[in-house]
């Protein structure tokens, strides 16, 4: 294995694995126990930690299981300001994506803290003007696995310099650890979501949800009728710490999101590049779902938009709870 490169497990005593490497502390594999009590890979893993350091496999820009950072998400414009001064980001027509050409996923992460199968934190310290950004800005992603069967992930950042700051995780989940998720049922309690442009990026209006293709409050197949595929923001109800449920009744596994934040984006990737994936496991149409629990996209351009710029001396922090169980 590459000398840099560093795989972490984490167990917990009912038998729920997760492996996360340093490189752009990215979940490789996350295992739990389905309705008969075997172990299902829930989430799109490469065959090998190498393999995410290969061109072949960062030239698709999938952000497999990574953390995305300093601004996860679309930046309109590839510029924002901050009292008069404006900050230009790499960008492809306009608009910068998830960081920039090299974000947080695409970084060794130091390993700061390591609890024996229980938690690991790993750091990463963004220099001021990376990717265009301003200031020094000081990150930390601590994933906890809990005797509930829960993987936590924290994030913490702080700053020398007012900068927008967005960071969250983009696991692709199958429940079923193969195939597609058009079977898988969701549910998302949101009631509005933000109208984008052909660029995805957020026009700045918020369309009511009620009775749309975006409607998942009330429990469904994700492969309904109306389904043209998701990638977009879904805001939050604000009293809300859980936020979504996803169920496959081949496996009878069901995994709850649970948040502090006040937008997700959801998304459904169509097919997945010919990779070669962990377990040999075979995909096909919609493979996989991705819940990105965040700030909305453009929020350093909208000033409708909640805050994202943070400031020396705050903390910003992003909480993140995907919960397993069973169900027959
Ligand atoms: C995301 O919203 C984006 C997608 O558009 C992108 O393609 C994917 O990450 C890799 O969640």
């Amino acid at each position: 294995m590459n000398r840099n490169l560093k795989l972490i497990t984490l167990k917990n005593s009912n038998g729920v694995e997760v492996d996360i490497i340093n490189f752009g502390c990215i979940i490789t594999s996350l295992r739990v126990p389905d309705k008969e009590g075997d172990l299902v890979n829930v989430v799109v893993g490469l065959s090998s930690p190498e393999d995410y350091l290969k061109k072949e496999y960062q030239s698709k820009a999938i952000y497999l299981g990574a953390t995305i950072g300093r601004y996860a998400g679309r930046i309109s414009s590839g510029s924002f300001s901050i009292d008069e001064n404006k900050y230009n980001l790499q960008n492809e027509n306009g608009v910068h994506l998830h960081g920039g050409k090299e974000g947080f996923d695409k970084k060794i992460w130091n390993i700061e803290d390591y609890k024996e199968n229980k938690s690991v934190t790993f750091s990463y310290l963004s220099k001021d003007g990376e990717e265009g950004y301003p200031g020094n800005l000081k990150v930390k992603a601590t994933f906890e696995l809990l005797k509930s069967n829960s993987l936590k992930i924290t994030y913490k950042a702080e700053t020398d310099k007012a900068t927008p700051v967005n960071l969250t995780t983009h696991p692709y989940f199958n429940l079923n650890g193969r195939g597609s998720i058009l079977k898988h049922d969701l549910e998302i309690l949101s009631d509005a979501y933000l109208e984008v442009d052909k660029h995805l990026v957020p026009s700045g209006k918020k369309i009511g949800s009620k009775n749309t293709r975006f409607d998942f409050n009330e429990k469904s197949k994700i492969g309904r009728k109306d389904f043209k595929g998701l990638d977009d923001a879904f805001i939050l109800r604000e009293d809300k710490l859980r936020v979504a449920t996803l169920f496959s009744e081949e496996s009878g596994i069901k995994m709850q999101v649970f948040t502090n934040q006040p937008a997700m984006v959801v998304y459904t990737n169509p097919k997945f590049p010919e990779f070669s994936f962990a377990d040999n496991a075979e995909y096909y149409d919609f493979p996989s779902i991705c819940f990105e629990p965040q700030n909305y996209p453009d929020a350093p351009n909208q000033s409708s938009f909640p805050n994202s710029i943070l400031k020396p001396g705050e903390t910003y922090l992003n909480e993140i709870i995907y919960k397993f169980g069973v169900k027959s």
